[in-house]
């Protein structure tokens, strides 16, 4: 439960992975589907065995709820998780005609020269997005990921269809439904986005006044995704529950490729020594109720005191 059993399946993991190659070339240990709970009535499960910036959690989960799917937002609230994927976008695109970026993710971790010339690169690129109208909507854009699923999800008929929105009403007003489900998996959709969601499906259900929450992640990176994934549903969850007058569950974690990357696989061992500390309590503006008008500084962690951050790169 809570914390520790994302340390077990890291442990299960490096124990009884297999080696197996990946899209991105960096390798894996991996297993094949698992599931984690936490009850969000012990605390607020933001990992303390390393620090989780929970600022950058918050500010991807509220971008998700307007519906947006272009990266200046996030860059203009200085949250630079997604800068990889519009990247690639932009350097594989005709109108890129600066130094040879291929593999840009790799090279950069081999090759200390490439990487200065990189990182000249990307920063140019983040300033354009932040300052260029036109350019941010080109190459700002990750294309058909989750907002646009959540919020704006494209029908045949030429509708859209508002999930979010559809799932609190849904909660809100036939609460024993076993039809609370939102859905970023969009088979039409998948070649339209910078990377095919991770996070897939997720579903409600409400018993004894309370609100659970279960995700189908397809894909884990176990190090550097998943503890961001934990704490963005398990606050969706908190919101939710609020808009719709219910305490919390549950938020129950169930995954299809579990991995741990080759490259993280020291960093993992580090975060194994360290002894669990206390959770952090979420507070957050009750005045706000409806999940689609919350800011940044609407949230505040009470007694987050984790050990220190563990550096690891991404595989792009
Ligand atoms: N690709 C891969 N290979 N793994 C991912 O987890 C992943 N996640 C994505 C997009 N593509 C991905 C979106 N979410 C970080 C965390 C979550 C995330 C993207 C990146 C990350 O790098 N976290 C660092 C801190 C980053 C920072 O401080 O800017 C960490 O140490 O938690
Ligand atoms: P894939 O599309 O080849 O599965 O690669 C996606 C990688 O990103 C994979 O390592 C899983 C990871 N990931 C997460 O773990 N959580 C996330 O929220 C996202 C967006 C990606």
């Amino acid at each position: 439960k809570g914390e520790q059993a994302y340390l077990d399946l890291c442990r299960s993991i490096l124990d009884n992975g297999t080696k197996k190659e990946d899209r991105t070339g960096t390798g894996t240990y991996s297993i094949f589907a698992h599931q984690m709970r936490f009850d969000l009535q012990e605390g607020f499960p933001l990992l303390t065995t390393k620090k989780v910036p929970f600022r950058l959690v918050a500010s991807e989960l509220l971008w998700f709820i307007k519906g947006d799917t272009n990266i200046r937002y996030l860059l203009a609230n200085n949250n630079n998780i997604w800068n990889e994927w519009a990247f690639k976008k932009w350097i594989e695109s005709s109108e890129y005609n600066g130094p040879d970026m291929t593999d840009f993710g790799n090279r950069s971790l081999k090759d200390p020269e490439f990487k200065k010339v990189y990182d000249v690169q990307m920063e140019a690129f983040k300033q354009k997005v932040l300052q260029d109208n036109t350019f941010a909507e080109k190459y700002g854009e990750l294309g058909s990921v989750y907002g646009k699923q959540w919020r704006d999800w494209k029908t045949t008929q030429n509708e859209t269809i508002d999930q979010l929105k559809d799932v609190i009403h849904s909660i809100r007003t036939n609460p024993d439904s076993r039809r609370h489900i939102v859905s970023a998996w969009n088979p039409e959709d998948i070649p339209n986005m910078a990377l095919p969601p991770c996070h897939t499906l997720f579903q409600f259900y409400v018993a004894d006044g309370k609100l659970s929450c279960q995700l189908y992640q397809r894909s884990a990176d176990v190090f550097l995704g998943v503890p961001f994934n934990i704490a963005s549903y398990a606050l969706l969850t908190h919101l939710i529950a609020h808009e719709c007058n219910l305490d919390v569950g549950e938020f129950v974690h169930t995954f299809g490729d579990t991995h741990i990357y080759a490259n993280h696989v020291e960093q993992v061992k580090t975060q194994l020594q360290r002894d669990v500390r206390e959770m952090p309590v979420l507070k957050f503006n009750k005045d706000k109720e409806s999940i689609f008008d919350f800011e940044l500084s609407d949230f505040e962690l009470i007694g987050y005191d984790p050990h220190p951050t563990i550096k690891a790169p991404i595989a792009v």
